[in-house]
């Protein structure tokens, strides 16, 4: 069942909450069906914080941010995670109910601050600890607010999940630790901040950067992120879209070079023959960046990657 995610506040380029939307508007769900499974949008209202606060309000924050008064940027800050608190509440009950129902989950962002999803699958199915999560990413997403250089809570979800940082936003893992950083692989990682790196290292999260696919090869670096994450019962996986090269989606919030081509997607087909999946995740499609073809090109990537789990 496709979950939305309609959220962009959790990072500094807003418009990803916008994809819900567009994606529904592109038919989605009809393109990803396949013959023995019924694959269906979640009941909800669309709503989005990116349609309650319209782009110019964003631009006109981001003005305001540049005078680099503390207080205002706290304020700024503040607002944004509690729209990121409240739109992750909803999202959490959403995958529940998708899960009692039977379905599996599969979250479509909006950005990367999708927390409640994952806890939601933890929770229902009791597979605290026992989870392996393959975070595939540009990023590592392991900042806390003491590290980051943004403030941007997309770039803390996976340290939140591994029961670091923001006491707020870790509300939402039932406040505590939710998946063992010993069962997590960030795969394909090429843009982590120095301290960031310093607390995968403390935490003993895997990090197999891009450097060292490029070095190693896809398939003998999908071999060591399985040794990560096949241990545990359950299994989730979470894909940002900026994992791809900056060249092939232009349509997201912070493109970095040098990334996966479309192997990636096999990779992902190997990685799902494991077993023991419980949730997928799929962020930051951005809409509302570039020039409709570029969204197109984005949009037919972003679908290549869930189909891959399906
Ligand atoms: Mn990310």
């Amino acid at each position: 069942m496709l979950i939305p995610y309609q959220c962009g506040d959790g990072a500094s380029t807003r418009g990803s909450g916008r994809a819900p939307a567009y994606l529904k508007e592109r038919a989605l769900e009809q393109e990803l069906q396949v013959p023995e499974k019924a694959i269906r949008w979640h009941d909800t209202q669309l709503i989005c914080s990116d349609v309650q606060a319209p782009l110019i309000e964003h631009e006109i924050l981001k003005m305001i941010k540049s005078l680099d008064d503390k207080r205002v940027v706290n304020l700024i800050n503040d607002l944004r995670k509690q729209t990121v608190i409240r739109s992750n509440i909803m999202l959490k009950e959403h995958c529940l109910q998708a899960i009692s129902g039977g379905y599996f989950p599969i979250t479509v962002g909006g950005d990367h601050s999708m927390v409640g999803s994952f806890a939601a699958s933890v929770i229902a199915h009791e597979a605290y600890e026992d989870c392996g999560l393959l975070w595939v990413d540009a990023h590592a997403d392991f900042n806390t607010p003491k590290t980051s250089p943004s403030g941007s809570l997309h770039g803390m979800s996976l340290a939140i999940l591994c029961g670091l940082g923001d006491e707020d936003y870790k509300s939402l893992c039932a406040n505590r630790r939710i998946i063992n950083p010993a069962h997590v692989c960030v795969f394909g990682a090429r843009d982590i901040d120095e301290t960031e790196n310093q607390l995968l290292q403390k935490n003993g999260v895997t990090v197999i950067t891009m450097d060292e696919i490029n070095r190693i090869g896809l398939d003998e670096a999908a071999a060591k992120a399985i040794e990560t994450i096949s241990t545990p019962t359950y299994k989730m996986l979470s894909f940002d879209i900026d994992a791809m090269d900056a060249s092939l989606v232009p349509s997201t919030g912070t493109p970095v070079k040098g990334g996966f081509d479309e192997c990636i997607f096999e990779t992902i087909s190997v990685f799902k023959t494991l077993g023991g999946f419980i949730h997928a995740a799929f962020a930051e499609l951005n809409p509302t960046i570039g020039t409709p073809e570029e969204v197109d090109k984005t949009y037919e990537l972003y679908k290549r990657a869930i189909k891959s789990i399906i």
